[in-house]
């Protein structure tokens, strides 16, 4: 029987032997898949689509592809510990933990517990993310555990919690956004990032309510074409400008739900003294969009919003707003617009931001970030402290007080003070993170890196342990996807070799470090224990369980007892804050950090491509994907291009203030002449994190990986002072 007829919920759903209801390894949409096993066949599993709230049976690329993955002709099948001369050996997993055991012992017995590091993922189950954040405080007792969600849900978090005390991402099921009239998307290019998601954007199409605010006229933008919406295509790092513009002109034109602002907000006064000064001609100076767009569009998402009788209207942002030194005023700006118009905790209309990653939502929410424990608690809230440290039969006193965000902690690697020793599960920053010729020289610092990983991804090509680990179809688990809804990882293959999941690893390390008990391998258990983790706490798993979810129930948090059905849409009632009202808080623009200047007067922006998936760790070894994709690009308009003096396909030389990169020039008339687009899939001379600035926003730690000033020059004229690698790509 299909997985889509008869009586089959969609999390359990009738199989046939052979098949298992999973959801695909990548991003945040978490697309079902059905995975049948093919004994005998080059790969072991075959993919195909399963029909779900949120991908109706669709995949894109990567998904299809996935299951190459497993079959990685150098997947990692065996530890590896570094060799004298510069290289690897194979090694029993006996004696690659030991030796790991061993010197984190004489590093701690030298420089104290805080000399060792763990740098965590988002791509990590709950289970697992649980469990890291867990040995990081009882087994090493470091502060330091960050992890790439820094990178990427930070400015959303701080700022969602700021105004309703609480970070769900969308707070509502993706199909409420069918019904909408209008859906404002700010720098999110989903129909590359999470193609599914398109589906749900219908509606708001159809009524000619889709708005896209992106420098590039994206896949995403190209839907508003055709009388579908608006596409508004700002200077880079100015989505602030646009957001106080749209706000002053709901308010000045008398646009807003005054009976919500005053029955569900505070703070309006100071917003609208804030927007007072950014009348539509003013903003338009600075964001280069016309006014008269900015007062239409304005328009049409209050003619959307409930309290004037629309249908309802979404406000969605993307990490195109988000990665910025304002990024978590970018966010607030948007989240005020939104509740000017009405919007939050109500049917039919809201806000959120697109969560990436596959567990980006959960991956945030149990205790991989540093200053905070599961259940969204934070770890400097005396009384988390006594209810996790219950759980964990330890010591309140035993639990470490806030490390430092990620870009901070890469940093100060091997300095002065600084952890000497690090663990990275999930995520390759030698690629990822930004200003990454300095990040390779952070590890290049240290007495001891081990990465655990899948396959041999550039950061674990510098570790001098490396553990592999299970993937995906070689385990059990649960992710929480970008709607807050808890769903089931399940295992259809035994892994290669002597892979293992790192669920085993933390145990057995914990065990050679004397923490006897505390870390089953066992996901089901792991899953139990960190629900009673999470009880009381924002983030509410204590009544979810294995069984509730295999037996097909669609749980979103919070879920506080085992009657309890979920929350798919919160803040119905009230705000998580203490008097239920959401925060509006005043902000205001400041360019970024590393503006357009004489000697690099173009803005770089980089982001993402449809088939390569982050630091390319995994897609770069599918064929197919590799095939569509093979290479770093910059992407430009023909005007710059020609002022330039470059053509398509030529190198260019790209120059920031904190390194060089080589790239293919492609041109294309869908950008803006003063911008260049670089994706960062790429490690090597073509990698776009050598030139991004590792600035961070003050208050949630994110880089501004969107927004760089850069000179680019045609590769011929090379300067003798670039690096040979970069020089000869
Ligand atoms: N194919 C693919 N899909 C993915 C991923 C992947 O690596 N590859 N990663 C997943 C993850 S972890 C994430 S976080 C999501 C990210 O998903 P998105 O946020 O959709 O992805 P990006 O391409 O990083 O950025 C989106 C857009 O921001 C635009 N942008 C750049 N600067 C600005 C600006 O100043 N203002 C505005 N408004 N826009 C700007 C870029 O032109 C780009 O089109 O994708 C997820 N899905
Ligand atoms: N310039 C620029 N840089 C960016 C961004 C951008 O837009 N522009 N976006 C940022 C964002 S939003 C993100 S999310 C980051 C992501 O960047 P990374 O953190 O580098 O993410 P991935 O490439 O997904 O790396 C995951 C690694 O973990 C491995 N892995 C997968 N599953 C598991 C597992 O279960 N256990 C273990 N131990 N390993 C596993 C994979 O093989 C891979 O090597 O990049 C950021 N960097
Ligand atoms: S959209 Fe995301 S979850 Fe869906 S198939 Fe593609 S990568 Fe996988
Ligand atoms: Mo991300």
């Amino acid at each position: 029987m299909s997985a889509t007829h008869g009586t089959a919920s969609p999390e359990a759903p009738e199989l046939s032997g052979d098949a298992v209801a999973t959801h695909c390894p990548y991003c945040a949409l978490q697309c079902a898949q059905t995975l049948t096993r093919t004994p005998g066949a080059r790969l072991p599993l075959e993919v195909a689509g399963r029909d779900f709230p949120t991908n109706r049976g669709g995949l894109c690329q990567k998904g299809w592809t996935s299951a190459e993955v497993l079959r990685a002709s150098d997947r990692l099948t065996t530890p590896l510990i570094r060799t004298a001369d510069g290289g690897f050996r194979e090694a029993q997993w006996d004696e690659a933990l030991t030796l790991v055991s061993s010197r984190v012992e004489s590093l701690q017995a030298e420089n104290g517990r805080d000399t060792v590091a763990v740098f965590g993922g988002g791509g990590l189950t709950n289970e697992k993310a649980y469990a890291l954040g867990k040995f990081a405080r009882i087994v090493l007792r470091t502060p330091f555990i960050d992890y790439n969600g820094r990178f990427c849900m930070s400015s959303a978090a701080a700022a969602s919690n700021r105004a309703f005390g609480m970070d769900r991402g969308l707070g509502f099921p993706l199909e409420d956004l069918g019904g909408a009239d209008a859906v404002l998307i700010l720098g999110s290019n989903m129909g590359v990032t999470m193609p599914p998601f398109v589906q749900h954007l219908a509606g708001a199409r159809e009524r000619g309510g889709l708005v896209v605010v992106d420098p590039r006229e994206t896949v995403t933008a190209r839907l508003t074409h055709g009388d579908r919406g608006i596409h508004l295509a700002p200077v880079p790092g100015t989505d602030m400008v646009v957001l106080l513009a749209l706000t002053h002109v709901v308010l000045a034109e008398g646009l807003a739900d005054q009976a919500y602002l005053r029955e569900r907000t505070t703070g309006l006064d100071a917003v609208r003294r804030s927007v007072a000064q950014w009348w539509p001609e003013r903003a338009e100076a600075v964001c280069g969009i016309p006014a008269d767009e900015l007062r239409r569009t304005a328009r049409l998402l209050a003619a959307a919003s409930p309290s004037r009788g629309g249908r309802g209207a979404y406000v969605l942002t993307g990490r195109g707003m988000e990665q910025m030194s304002q990024g978590t005023a970018c966010v607030s700006a948007a989240i005020n617009l939104a509740l000017t118009l009405g919007l939050v905790g109500r049917h039919g209309s809201g806000f959120g931001p697109v969560t990436g990653q596959g567990n980006g939502q959960g991956g945030r929410e149990h205790g991989q970030k540093s200053d905070q424990l599961p259940g969204y608690r934070m770890i400097t809230d005396p009384a988390a402290r006594e209810h996790v440290a219950q759980v964990w039969g330890v010591n309140p006193d035993v639990i470490p007080g806030p490390g430092v965000p990620a870009v901070k902690l890469l940093d100060s690697l091997g300095r002065e003070g600084g952890p000497r020793a690090l663990f990275v599960h999930g995520s390759n920053v030698v690629v990822s993170a930004p200003n990454a010729d300095a990040v390779v020289e952070s590890l290049k610092r240290l007495d001891l890196l081990v990465v655990s990983d899948l396959v041999p991804s550039e950061t674990a090509m510098l570790a001098d342990v490396i553990l592999p680990v299970t993937q995906w179809a070689e385990e059990e688990g649960t992710m929480t996807n970008l709607e807050g809804r808890i769903i089931r990882r399940r295992k259809a293959v035994d892994a290669p070799g002597q892979a293992r999941s790192e669920l085993w690893i933390l145990g057995e390390l914990a065990r050679r470090l004397g923490v006897l008990g505390g870390f089953p391998d066992d996901p089901r258990a792991v899953f139990d224990e960190m629900a009673r983790a999470s009880a009381g706490g924002v983030a509410d798993y204590a009544g979810i369980d294995y069984d509730r979810l295999d037996a097909g129930e669609q749980i979103h948090w919070p879920c506080p007892d085992a009657r309890h059905p979920g929350t798919p849409r919160v803040f119905l009632d009230s705000f998580a804050t203490p008097d239920g009202r959401a925060r509006m808080v005043a902000v205001d623009h400041h360019a970024p950090a590393d503006d357009v200047r004489a000697d690099a007067p173009i803005h770089l922006v980089t982001g993402r491509v449809l088939q390569h998936y982050q630091s390319g760790a995994q897609t770069r070894r599918v064929d197919e994907l590799n095939d569509a994709q093979p290479a770093p690009f910059v992407e430009m308009h023909p005007l710059l291009a020609d002022r330039l003096g470059l053509s398509e396909g030529q190198d260019a030389i790209l120059t920031t203030a904190r390194g060089v990169a080589v790239a293919a020039v492609r041109v294309t008339e869908s950008i803006r002449p003063d911008t260049v687009f670089m994706p960062f899939h790429w490690a090597g001379a073509g990698s776009a994190n050598r030139l991004t600035n590792d600035v961070t926003d003050p208050i949630s730690g994110m880089p501004e990986f969107k927004v760089t000033a850069v000179a680019i020059a045609p590769a011929l004229s090379l300067d003798p002072t670039i690096p040979e690698e970069v020089s000869a790509p």
